[in-house]
């Protein structure tokens, strides 16, 4: 008997150890009054404890030490060259969209030490004299259906009708042709090109990869004479916003970045460790960030950056960040918080943000700011009420 109880004691200890684990690890919080007190990195301060005063200071060497650091801890590299980037259109239709569109899909191929990656663009252009026209590209994380060219199928997702209508070309890739969101598929794609990716500590891993494909469409726009090059928005959900600010970041020809609901490792603070927190999105997906991420589970603190140096490093080009009221998950205050935090970049060429000091209310969108914000009612998703504020902010940014 006494085995019995002891080995009973034993199991309820052992549970209780594995649960208390399972809590520390994954439980997340969603108590504001539990975000423990956190410093930030400053935006301004170089690694030699120089204070920025001015936007040459900060192009030539804070903005530069930033993207390192991410580099370095968390996106991983990127590649710098390729060996060459051919494209082709294999289907145009001229009266797409009961004639108010072009429809182009175009197979742009890149190859590098031999080896090719294949990126498939689906690209409608609005039917209006004046050409080239600024355009909204999304890095699509999820069904391909979401972008079906023949436009049987139609989705808020990427509701290409409502962009057209508005006067922008519209543009989608799939995440898949760069590198398939799996633990270990991923590396069938770039990675290939690129080997010495998958065993360097600061490798890129698929968020890098994906970033890396908006930036060969946008060498593929620069030599379409549809599309204003210089005008161009990228965008994306969730992973896909991680992938659209790290885009942005990495790549200056990039007008404006869009970053719906992107949270932990997107657009929200790391160190208020509410909802998803590093460790967790290490643990579930491994193959997003580099190796060198993982070192920084449960201890945010020790990062050199937190994410407000990623939008940051993104000034002074407008941005758009959204969230939704019901996926604090994504942590809408701690993206708001990260805006905020990144004004002071913003600030260094006389832009003002326009931002509110708290959070806006529900459905409360600001458009008219170097950097805008919604939280829309509602769950996490990509929906037609971000779209129409995209398009409203575009309106504002692009015709400058
Ligand atoms: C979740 C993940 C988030 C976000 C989301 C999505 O499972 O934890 O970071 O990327 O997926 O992409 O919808």
């Amino acid at each position: 008997m006494p085995y019995l109880r002891n080995f009973a004691l034993f199991s309820f200890f052992f549970l209780g150890l594995i649960s208390a684990y399972a809590q520390n690890t994954f439980e997340a919080n969603y108590d504001e009054s539990k975000v423990q007190p956190y410093t930030l990195p400053d935006v301004l301060k170089t690694a030699a404890n120089q204070k920025v005063q001015n936007k040459t200071t900060w192009e030539t060497v804070r903005r530069p030490e930033i993207i390192r650091l991410f580099e370095e801890n968390v996106y991983g590299q990127m590649p710098k060259s390729y060996d060459r980037l051919t494209y082709s259109v294999k289907n145009t239709n001229a009266s797409a969209m009961a004639g108010k569109a072009t429809l182009k899909e175009v197979l742009i191929e890149v190859v590098h030490n031999s080896k090719p990656v294949k990126i498939n663009l689906v690209l409608f252009v609005p039917k209006k004299p004046q050409k080239p026209v600024p355009g909204f590209l999304l890095i699509n994380n999820r069904g391909k259906d979401n972008t079906d060219p023949t436009r049987a199928h139609k989705s808020d997702f990427w509701p290409a009708e409502m962009v057209i209508d508005s006067g922008y070309a519209v543009a989608a890739f799939h995440v898949s042709d760069l590198a398939p969101d799996d633990t270990s598929r991923y590396v069938n794609g770039v990675l290939q090109l690129y080997p010495e990716q998958l065993t360097a500590n600061n490798g890129m891993r698929a968020i890098g990869a994906w970033a890396w494909g908006a930036s060969r469409v946008l060498d593929y726009f620069e030599k379409d004479a549809d599309i204003d090059a210089k005008k161009v928005a990228v965008v994306g959900h969730s992973r896909g916003g991680k992938a659209s600010l790290w885009a942005a970041a990495e790549d200056k020809r990039f007008a404006m970045c869009i970053t719906n609901c992107s949270g932990n490792t997107g657009a929200a603070l790391s160190r208020r460790r509410f909802g998803e927190t590093i460790r967790r999105i290490n643990t579930v997906f491994p193959h997003w960030f580099t190796r060198n991420y993982k070192k920084f589970n449960d201890n945010e603190d020790a990062l050199p950056v937190d994410q407000h140096m990623l939008i940051a490093a993104i000034a002074p080009r407008p941005l758009y960040a959204t969230n939704a009221s019901k996926d604090l998950w994504a942590d809408p205050r701690g993206t708001f918080l990260a805006l905020k935090n990144a004004e002071n970049a913003y600030g260094l060429y006389g832009l003002k943000s326009n931002l509110p000091a708290e959070s806006p209310g529900i459905n409360q969108p600001i458009v008219n700011s170097q950097m805008g914000y919604h939280n829309r009612e509602g769950e996490h998703d990509l929906t037609a009420y971000d779209w129409s504020n995209f398009l409203k902010f575009a309106r504002v940014h692009f015709r400058k």
